[in-house]
């Protein structure tokens, strides 16, 4: 196992869409499991590709409070908004430390993804799942939640990171 490096925000890399997995193998559940590692070192709860400069689609979640119940979805798709109704949740993202901001987004969706073994598997997201899964998903289209605010607080946060890295 081993950590990998987590792009920081407004690194243009996390820009990149990232490209369906064709063939899930054993790179790939490698590749899922370096994630696991990475987010549960950055006590996240969620990481996609992505922010690892890794462009394919593929997603780690663990909403668990335990850390015991990791989530792998390759290739996700949103097959359907459940709930029309949106719901607020205060947002955090590994790729923009220390900033938290309240989005709202549909409150339930229905998931459909590949797990490790190829297989395809469909549920309905609730609650944080959906929020995180929604948040990952924005991630393997290039956006981020920083994307959703206004331009002088976007401003504000890239000049903070600027000071995080210097750090
Ligand atoms: O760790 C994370 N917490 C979080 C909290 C609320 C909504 C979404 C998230 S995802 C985030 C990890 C991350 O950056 N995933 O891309
Ligand atoms: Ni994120």
């Amino acid at each position: 196992m081993a950590t990998l490096k987590i792009l920081i925000f407004p690194d243009p890399k996390l820009r990149t869409v990232a490209k369906p997995i064709k063939d899930v193998n054993d790179s790939i559940r490698k590749l899922a499991e370096d994630m696991l590692e990475t987010m549960y070192s950055g006590e996240g709860i969620g990481l996609a590709g992505t922010q690892v400069d890794v462009h394919k689609r593929i997603i780690v979640i663990d909403v668990s409070n335990e850390k015991n119940d990791p989530l792998v979805l390759v290739n996700p798709v949103i097959k359907e908004v459940v709930n029309n109704e949106n719901k607020a949740y205060s947002e955090g993202c590994l790729s923009v430390p220390g900033i938290y901001e309240e989005l709202e987004r549909p409150s339930a969706v229905e998931v459909s993804a590949l797990d490790l073994d190829g297989k395809e598997f469909t549920f309905i997201a609730e609650d944080i799942l959906s929020v995180v899964i929604q948040h990952e998903m924005d991630h393997l289209e290039g956006k981020m939640m920083v994307d959703f605010l206004s331009n002088l607080k976007r401003e504000m946060i890239r000049k903070k990171m600027a000071k995080y890295k210097a750090t």
